[in-house]
């Protein structure tokens, strides 16, 4: 299915009143209103093919009704988060889960829906059905090289389908690491990991980018082959310049000062992107901003100052993704509000007047500096989000748009309340 602007804009009609006092006040109240709305409405998140789904746990899955039953329908779904909130124009598509048997058709249908493919994502964290070699014991760092080549040669057949479906980067993330002391060799693990990279990056065409991720643990539990940033530093830095490292929120452990590695990443030009999501505890793949929302404040504080230090743009400079499991809510309604969360974190970095705050920290001003960060973050944008949206077409209010539009009544009458998405 697919969301008519006129449905969209009969809802607005209820709360432009409401919504136009909002946001004539704040835009009194802010010193560059004008300018954070122009900024939010180019700002993009690519959406998860593996998101669109009802998630689960180890021990068990609840699913939730009228979930996508193939690569068309999520990227239909994909097409009804980005009507409602014009901020959603991008798709990343994880192989095998979902193969693109036909690329110019998948193409054609995603651009009519105004969308684009972003980075696609490589798996050698399970076995498929006709594999030959087994990746239970890890897959680029793997002891044996037949396993290595195997892995190695998927990474390459992901950027096949990469190609054809116009995106230009690939992004790892390996599940390789120990469950006990005496398991792996390290230094051997991390050789075999950068040797396997090296193949991986040499068959990237010439305007491509790998994006390599890192975690500390799970699902090993003793060590992980791209534990931490540092890891993947190292690994992006022998490999050249179409190699940077990906940060995915939750894959820090508890307390981890998330933001100085973004700002560093940035620094030495080898921050990939972001895969947002939050955690209270591990990698729980929460909705971002429902945890810790000053935490995503504070990363994109460091995210602005980094970004315009280096004359990077905004919205393309790095890749901005959500990857998140959506358990118990429903996934629409999940990634709507993890949009808005991180553009509400955005639009708040915005109104840091980075002067005010360079020149607290010359004078050792402390108090002035959490002032500065913290009267941003107790400003109330989502008035200037809504406007963003109204200017673009999309919904003041999109979930209260996806509800009165009953999308999910109509999801489910359409593919059954027992389908199931491919993937987590
Ligand atoms: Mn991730």
């Amino acid at each position: 299915m697919q969301l008519e602007k006129q449905s969209i804009q009969n809802i607005n009609q209820d709360a432009l009143a409401a919504h136009q006092r909002k946001f004539t006040y704040i835009a009194g109240e802010v010193a560059n209103a004008e300018h954070i709305v122009k900024k939010l409405e180019a700002f993009n998140i690519a959406i998860p093919s593996w998101a669109l789904g009802t998630g689960g746990t180890r021990f068990g899955r609840f699913s939730g009704g009228g979930e996508p039953r193939s690569l068309e329908e999520k990227i239909e779904d994909v097409g009804l988060i980005h009507a409602l909130n014009r901020s959603s124009n991008s798709i990343s598509l994880h192989i095998p889960w979902d193969i693109p048997d036909n690329a110019s058709s998948i193409k054609t249908l995603a651009s009519q829906l105004g969308l684009h493919f972003d980075a696609v994502n490589s798996n050698t964290f399970q076995d498929q059905q006709k594999q030959e070699l087994s990746y239970k014991f890890g897959s680029l760092h793997h002891v044996d090289k037949a396993v290595r080549k195997q892995a190695v040669e998927h990474n390459i057949e992901v950027i096949k389908y990469g190609v054809e479906l116009g995106s230009n980067a690939l992004s790892v993330w390996l599940s390789d690491g120990s469950n006990f002391p005496g398991q792996l060799n390290f230094r051997n693990a991390f050789k075999n990991t950068s040797e396997s990279l090296q193949e991986i990056y040499d068959a990237l065409p010439d305007d491509w980018k790998i994006w390599i991720e890192y975690k500390p643990y799970e699902p090993n539990f003793y060590s992980t082959t791209i534990g931490d940033w540092g890891q993947s530093y190292l690994l992006a830095s022998k490999l050249g310049s179409k190699a940077s490292t990906l940060v995915d929120l939750g894959h820090h452990l508890p307390n981890t000062n998330i933001e100085q590695i973004v700002s560093l990443l940035l620094m030495e030009g080898k921050l990939a992107g972001f895969h947002f999501n939050d955690s209270k505890y591990g990698d729980d793949d929460l909705t971002v901003g429902s945890i810790n929302p000053y935490q995503l404040f504070l990363i994109f504080n460091e995210l602005v100052e980094g970004m315009d230090a280096r004359g990077l743009d905004h919205a393309t400079g790095i890749g901005w993704m959500i990857d998140a499991s959506h358990n118990v809510k429903d996934p629409v309604e999940d990634l709507l509000q993890s949009v808005e969360a991180i553009k509400i974190a955005y639009a708040q970095a915005l109104l840091i007047d980075q002067q005010e705050l360079k020149s607290a920290q010359q004078n050792n001003d402390v108090a002035k500096g959490q002032e500065i960060l913290q009267n941003a973050y107790r400003t109330d944008v989502r008035p200037l989000l809504a406007e963003a949206r109204l200017r673009a077409d999309g919904a003041l209010d999109p979930i209260g748009a996806f509800r009165k539009l009953k999308v999910r009544d109509q999801l489910i009458g359409a593919r059954g309340s027992k389908s199931v998405a491919t993937g987590l």
